[in-house]
This record gives C-alpha cells, sequence and structure tokens, in this order.
C-alpha cells in the first residue's frame, strides 16, 4: 500500500513520522474515516468540511486547501487501485520541541492511508448487535467536545474496552448528566412507534452518516424527532439502530442484557438498509 506523507507517496513500511510529532506525543490533531464504494468517495466533501473544522476548533491550521485534501484522497486510492476501500487522512500538530505548547510546532503532518476493508459486523447486519451502556461517560462539551474528531481517541476506547469485557459488540455512551450520546464509533438512533428518535449533536459527533439517514428517512416518509433521550427510551424502544462510517447502519437487538423489540432487526431498520446501501452505490464522487 502507498501511503501519502508530507507531499509524498511512500510504501507503508517507509511511512513514518517523528515521534516528536505532537499527534504521536499528545493526540494533538485531527483525523477523519471515509469509505469509498464501487470508485467513489462516498459524501468527500461534508467529510473535508468537518476535518477542517475538527482543525479549526483545536487552532491548527492546515497549510493546504480543502481541494487540495481532496486530491490527496482521491489520489491515495487510485496509486492503490481501490475501488471499495476505507480512507483515512490525518492532519497532526507536527515535529515539533517536547512540552505539549503548540506553538513549538511549525509545519503540521498531513497523512492520507487507505485500505480494503468490507462490512465491519459481517453476519451482524441481518441478526443485530449486542450492546452494553458503560459507565465510561461521553466526554462533556466543555472539555474535549466530542464534535472534535481528534486523534485523542481514548475516552471512546475505554468505552470498547468495558463493552469488551462486558460482552457487548459495541458501547452505548451516556453524557455526564445521564443522556443518551452516541456509541464507540458510531450515532445512534431509537424507534417508537413509527418515529425515529435520535439525540442532538451537543454530546455526539456530528456524524456525515447521520445526516444521510435523516435525509433517507425524509425521502422514505419516516417522521424523525431529534431529542435528549435517557435509559428509559433506550429499554423501551421498538428498535434501536447506530450508523457510522464503519459501522455503516446496523441494529442493536440487545442492550445490557434486554431484549429490545421482539429481539429481531425491525421494519424501519429494513427500510433504511437497503436505502442505505443504493446511496452508498450510487452517489459520490468519482475518480
Ligand atoms: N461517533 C463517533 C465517536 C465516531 O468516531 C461516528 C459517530 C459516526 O460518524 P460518521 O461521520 O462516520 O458517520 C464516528 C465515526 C473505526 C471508525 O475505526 C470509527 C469511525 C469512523 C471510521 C472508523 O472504528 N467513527
Amino acid at each position: 500500500m502507498l501511503v501519502y506523507v508530507n507531499g509524498k507517496f511512500v510504501p507503508e513500511e517507509q511511512a513514518t513520522v517523528s515521534i516528536f510529532d505532537h499527534g504521536f506525543l499528545y493526540g494533538d490533531g485531527v483525523f477523519e474515516g471515509i469509505r469509498a464504494y464501487n470508485g467513489r468517495v462516498f459524501r468527500l466533501h461534508e467529510h473535508v468540511e468537518r476535518l477542517f473544522d475538527s482543525a479549526k476548533a483545536i487552532d491548527l491550521k492546515p497549510g493546504i486547501t480543502r481541494e487540495e485534501m481532496c486530491e490527496i484522497i482521491k489520489e491515495t486510492l487510485r496509486k492503490n487501485n481501490l475501488k471499495d476501500a476505507y480512507i483515512r487522512p490525518i492532519i497532526s500538530r507536527g515535529f515539533g520541541t517536547m512540552g505539549l505548547d503548540p506553538r513549538g510546532c511549525n509545519t503540521p503532518s498531513i497523512i492520507c492511508a487507505a485500505s480494503a476493508w468490507g462490512a465491519m459486523y459481517g453476519d451482524l447486519y441481518e441478526t443485530g448487535l449486542t450492546a452494553v451502556t458503560v459507565c465510561v461517560r461521553r466526554n462533556p462539551p466543555d472539555t474535549l467536545p466530542p464534535n472534535i474528531k481528534s486523534l485523542n481517541y481514548l475516552n471512546n476506547i475505554l468505552g470498547k474496552i468495558e463493552a469488551n469485557y462486558k460482552g457487548g459488540d459495541e458501547a452505548i455512551f451516556l453524557d455526564r448528566t445521564g443522556k443518551l450520546a452516541e456509541g464507540s464509533g458510531d450515532n445512534i438512533y431509537l424507534v417508537k412507534n413509527g418515529v425515529l428518535y435520535t439525540p442532538p449533536t451537543i454530546n455526539n459527533l456530528k456524524g456525515i452518516t447521520r445526516y444521510v439517514l435523516l435525509e433517507l428517512c425524509a425521502k422514505n416518509g419516516i417522521k424523525v424527532e431529534i431529542c435528549e433521550l435517557g435509559l428509559f427510551d433506550l429499554y423501551t424502544a421498538d428498535e434501536v439502530m447506530v450508523t457510522g462510517t464503519a459501522a455503516e447502519i446496523c441494529a442493536i437487538t440487545k442492550i445490557d442484557g434486554r431484549v429490545i423489540g421482539d429481539g429481531q432487526p425491525g421494519s424501519v431498520y429494513k427500510t433504511l438498509l437497503p436505502a442505505f446501501q443504493k446511496e452508498t452505490q450510487t452517489t459520490g464522487d468519482a475518480y
């Protein structure tokens, strides 16, 4: 695989950054996770926009334009001959002096890697995931805003570790006040009496797939309500599902040992899954 590192494509074993890069030292940087389907990058401009917003939020000037970043992403796919792929652009604070002051770093590191990556949950798209709510709470918006897709994913990883020990395929995060936030790497939704509910994005990532799902609900006549939700809503829902670039769209059929609905992926999920697959297969930026 060829990886883009600071202006050059190099074989992956030669793709390196300094251990004094603040992305490595402090998690000081931002990234995106993007998929390409069938030779097209899905929602490319939305992902690059979010990448630049994440950079802005940490006062990091990428030193390249959005258009240049789009071209790097497409070129990475072309160079590796990938048609269906997962793409990982990264902008880190760059090489600097020891000490966390970012003023010691002059040039951000720009990296883009891609690999083939199929369905993340395999057969579980048919049966649904088992999820657990985790003790660790999602970062509050006044500490490390969960809207920044930063290189510091420890909050999410702590949740994932806990879910692994508890036997869940995915972790469900509440925020500090007990309100439903999101999964470790996906946004969350529930369905009650035919209406799809999802939390506002103050306590979760503004997922690109979330916007796609809300568009698909509008197209398919599914009513949506964006409102604060809690454990009661989760446990008594007819359906629960998650979305993300990696996870795509997947039903959750068990939470904390409780069966959700009738324990099978529900009818709203079964409407949205093919609509989502059609969207990913037929739209996007060709490269
Ligand atoms: N919440 C969080 C915390 C995420 O990390 C999403 C929601 C969904 O956002 P998008 O824009 O992808 O719909 C994410 C995205 C991985 C992986 O390696 C995780 C994500 C993206 C790509 C890969 O598990 N999470």
